[in-house]
């Protein structure tokens, strides 16, 4: 059996990796065999894109065009080395975040072209889509309020203007309207075990579907 791509997409601090910790141990739990990783950064490539995306340091500027095509490498390696592989081993695996951020970020963050945006998505992912997306959704404040009691320095995206992340929740938003299907909206403003409630009776219908239970 072919695995399943399940990915968690959202603004700064939605509790995307929460989230997939929680839903990790409960997968584990019922011996469901996963694996969980990220874009930037799932693959040894991605690793060196994402300290080159997300520098903490405020000095080092890179073009719009440029970051898309950096989020584009990373992910169409990622999809090459690691998504396809595990997904033809069977395994569920747990993605934070994919092909929507690009949308939301460069798209609807950035303004840059969707056209062109939808395109180099096609060529990083060739073809492959998200089995299911959690859209875990909360308000911009909330989960930039979130980040800050963390005590994490802000990288170079989470330092932008309030404006440009309240265009990202937009885009999410656009997105999860305009691909009813793919992605499910999450009420992510609750304590982390109410939210994992939600997922978990959301993936228990899927994996039921899928043949894993
Ligand atoms: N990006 C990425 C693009 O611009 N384009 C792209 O194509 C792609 C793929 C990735 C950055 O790259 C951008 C988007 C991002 O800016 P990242 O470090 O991976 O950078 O950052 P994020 O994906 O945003 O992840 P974060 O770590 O910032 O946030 P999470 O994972 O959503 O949140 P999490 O779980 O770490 O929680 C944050 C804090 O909130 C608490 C946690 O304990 C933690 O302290 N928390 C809660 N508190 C209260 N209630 C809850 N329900 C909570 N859930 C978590």
């Amino acid at each position: 059996m072919n695995g399943k791509l399940i990915v968690f997409e959202g603004v700064e601090g939605c509790g995307k990796t929460t989230q997939i910790q929680l839903c990790s141990e409960w997968l584990q739990s019922l011996g469901i065999s996963i694996l969980v990783t990220r874009e930037p950064g799932g693959t040894e490539l991605g690793l060196h894109l994402r300290r080159l995306l997300l520098d903490k340091s405020p000095a080092k500027p890179i073009a719009d065009r440029t970051e898309l095509l950096l989020y584009a490498a990373d992910r169409s390696q990622h999809v090459e080395q690691e998504l396809r592989p595990n997904l033809a081993a069977g395994k569920i695996i747990l993605c934070d975040r994919y092909i929507d951020s690009t949308v939301a970020y460069q798209g609807y963050g950035r303004g840059l072209d969707m056209s062109l945006i939808h395109e180099l998505n096609a060529i990083a992912t060739d073809g492959l889509e998200s089995d299911i997306t959690f859209w875990l959704d909360v308000d911009v404040e909330v989960g930039l309020a979130r980040k800050r009691r963390s005590g994490d320095v802000a990288d170079r995206i989470e330092q932008e203007a309030i404006a440009f992340h309240r265009r990202i929740q937009q885009g999410y938003a656009q997105l999860a309207a305009s691909y009813p299907e793919r992605i499910v909206r999450v009420d992510a403003s609750a304590s982390p075990e109410v939210v994992q409630k939600q997922i978990q009776r959301i993936l228990t219908d899927k994996l039921k579907a899928w043949g894993y239970m």
